[in-house]
């Protein structure tokens, strides 16, 4: 369909006045050249920079908040491609066996590492709101009772699940109930897995953990527990005080920078942010930024280098979900893009996450979950899969800069009113 579309374009441009064999347009057909501004209404060829005359709302922010007018040009805007992985077995998705919240990947031995939440349970979750519950084998959510595992792969497709990396330790140590959510830092030739490390049953109070460090010599391990807490919670009454979450460390201007998620105010009224921790060695101690919480909406933490400053993928919770965000100083993030079917706790493969030296070159792949992968009740877990884009500076992939999805009528569908709502607006006719 798009062929046609643009020969029928290159045909029109083509038999439009062209100019003479001088390289002078005709006077008499002169309209307007590039960049050059007409007199009156905006210019037709869109002026890469802000055209010196009045602009609406939209037109100025099309200028002062973007990095480039067309999305299309645009380093920091991409839209996403998916695959399933090949190589890893969930039992027939009965729910028993659930894989979630990727780290970022990295490149090791030649090989592709990632860790991430496995849980391996005799029965599926009971439900965050179910808590109760739950027992010492039942699990109350996706990530209860979970240990983190890593996988490794030659092209990033397929995948060999290598075994555990951090066991549940035995009670009551940091973690004993579970450990999940991991990521990895490399500092020093020594390698570091920041963890969720939870003391009760997710649910019981809230989602409440701070976060623990496991470190070894190898990717492969073996990995020994810091046993102590690295990031502590917040203060009684500030947004953190309940639970960091998605620890997530980047090596930036020679320092560990660790940003981190917390969901705050009691739901339904809640947002959730993400926020920064720092530190000069990996096992701390870490100093919270002062203007923490960085981000007014997003949820999991993925972040990368991104030219002198961090970029970062902003999804689903607040005002600003779906977008693509940067910081310069990696503190101060605005909006550099608006997309959409963004990867749900994305773990990018970032070559240069500990080393870019002020010269971040951007993502193109990496992992993320589904976690309605069955659509059975009673059979809840989440799947690991592929995404794929260009918010690469060392990529140029016209077809990852699609502004216009087309998506099945059932995906659509799959968002239908509820049962209580389409009685009302049947009933309210
Ligand atoms: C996620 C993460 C954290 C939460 C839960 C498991 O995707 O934000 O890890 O605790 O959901």
């Amino acid at each position: 369909m798009l062929k046609p579309i643009i020969f029928l374009g290159l045909l029109l441009l083509l038999t439009c006045e062209s100019p003479d064999a001088t390289g002078k347009a005709d006077a008499s057909t002169e309209t307007t050249t590039k960049e050059e501004v007409p007199a009156e209404g905006y210019p037709w060829d869109i002026p890469q920079s802000k055209p010196d005359r009045p602009l609406s709302a939209a037109m100025e922010r099309l200028y002062d908040n973007y990095l480039t007018p067309r999305p299309e040009d645009n380093e920091l805007f991409s839209s996403f491609k998916y695959t399933p992985l090949e190589g890893l077995d969930y039992n027939n998705g009965d729910g028993t066996i659930s894989r979630r919240d990727a780290s970022k990947i990295i490149k090791e031995n030649g090989k592709y590492y990632v860790w991430y939440t496995r849980r391996n349970t005799v029965a599926p979750p009971v439900g965050f709101h179910r808590a109760k519950e739950a027992t010492d084998e039942i699990p109350s959510t996706d990530w209860d009772l979970s240990e983190i595992w890593y996988a490794t792969s030659e092209d990033g497709f397929t995948w060999e699940e290598q075994g555990v990396a951090v066991p549940r330790p035995p009670k009551p140590a940091v973690g004993w109930r579970s450990v999940t959510t991991t990521d990895i830092l490399k500092w020093k030739g020594k390698y570091y897995l920041y963890y969720q490390a939870f003391m009760e049953a997710s649910g019981l109070k809230g989602d409440h953990c701070p976060v623990a460090v496991s470190y070894a010599d190898s990717p492969d391990g073996p990995w020994t527990p810091a046993n102590q807490v690295i990031i502590p919670n917040g203060e009684p009454g500030t947004w953190d005080q309940f639970s960091i979450h998605d620890p997530y460390p980047l090596v930036y201007k020679d320092k560990i920078y660790i940003y981190f998620k917390a969901a705050y105010g009691d739901r339904p009224e809640y947002l959730v942010g993400n926020g920064l921790a720092i530190a000069d060695d990996p096992l701390g101690p870490f100093t919270k930024h002062p203007l923490n919480p960085l981000f007014n909406s997003g949820h999991e933490t993925a972040l990368f280098p991104f030219k002198e400053g961090i970029a970062a993928l902003v999804i689903r919770n607040g005002n600003e979900a779906s977008t693509i965000q940067y910081a310069e100083d990696g503190v101060n993030f605005n909006i550099a893009s608006v997309t959409s079917l963004m990867p749900t706790a994305a773990g990018s493969y970032i070559p240069d996450a500990f080393n870019s030296n002020g010269n971040g070159r951007g993502i193109s792949w990496g992992l993320c979950h589904f976690t309605n992968a069955s659509e059975v009740k009673g059979k809840s877990h989440s799947i690991l899969a592929r995404f794929d884009c260009d918010l690469s500076l060392d990529v140029d992939d016209p077809a990852m800069k699609n502004t216009q999805l087309w998506l099945r009528p059932e995906v659509y569908f799959s968002q239908g009113l509820t049962k209580e709502q389409k009685a009302r607006l049947q009933t309210s006719r």
